[in-house]
């Protein structure tokens, strides 16, 4: 099984292969299909936008395509930068100026009001049309300086309480295991092996193994 991975976003792709790759499914990125056009991310929520992108991915290669939107709901903004986390500063998609717009308007905030949550909803779009989504989230508090060398994004800012680090200052298995990506990968991986014990059998009857995922059906 061959699965297309929609990212440009590198730090993104080393997270979602190593979150996929033990499954022995074979990960391709949008960099093997250079053709594709950038998918506009105009939704209002995470599902719509990841699961634009997933469909738009399977219907252009033929194959199945997992997208991921993702993003920091900041409790203090109102639940912002929420889906336009990534050009939070503007369209440069800059992370350092993203976390320093976020410092600045949270700057004096006491800790006890900088909680936050990133959210990640993933779809798997298969080329027949049909779509599933699944939804993690990560609890943690906004720092008041960036600590860390790893991750991407807001990393540096994202303290999370139970372990007195920033994402940041996490190893990549560390953060996949607690990640809102991690938690919505998880389900995600279950809609995979069940694809792939459908494929190792003559009839399809592999539906009900999709239970835990919502299947949103619909086409392209
Ligand atoms: P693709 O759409 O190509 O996948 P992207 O960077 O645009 O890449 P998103 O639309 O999902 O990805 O935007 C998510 C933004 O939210 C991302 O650029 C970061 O600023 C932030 N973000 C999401 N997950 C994060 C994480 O695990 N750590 C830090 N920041 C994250």
């Amino acid at each position: 099984m061959r699965i297309v991975v929609a990212t440009r976003n590198r730090g993104k792709l080393e997270e979602l292969a190593s979150l996929i790759g033990s499954l022995g499914v074979e990960v391709k990125s949008l960099d093997d299909y250079p053709h594709i056009p950038e998918v506009v991310e105009d939704g209002e929520t995470f599902a719509e936008n990841a699961v634009k992108k997933a469909r738009a991915v399977a219907g252009a290669t033929g194959e199945i395509a997992l997208a991921d939107d993702s993003g920091l709901e900041v409790d203090y903004l109102g639940g912002a930068p929420g889906v336009y986390s990534a050009r939070f500063a503007g369209e440069g998609r800059d992370d350092r100026a993203n976390n320093e717009k976020l410092l600045g308007l949270l700057r004096g905030v006491p800790r006890e009001k900088r909680g936050a949550g990133f959210r990640c909803v993933v779809a798997l779009a298969l080329p027949g049309g049909k779509v599933f989504t699944a939804e993690g989230v990560c609890r943690g508090i906004i720092g008041d300086q960036p600590l860390g060398e790893g991750g991407f994004g807001y990393d540096p800012l994202f303290i999370v309480p139970e372990l007195g680090k920033t994402f940041a200052q996490l190893d990549m298995g560390t953060k996949n295991a607690i990640s809102h990506r991690g938690k919505a990968f998880a389900l995600a991986r279950e809609i995979i092996a069940g694809l792939l014990a459908e494929e190792n059998r003559a009839a399809g009857d592999g539906e009900k193994k999709h239970s835990r995922m919502k299947d949103i059906g619909g086409s392209f």
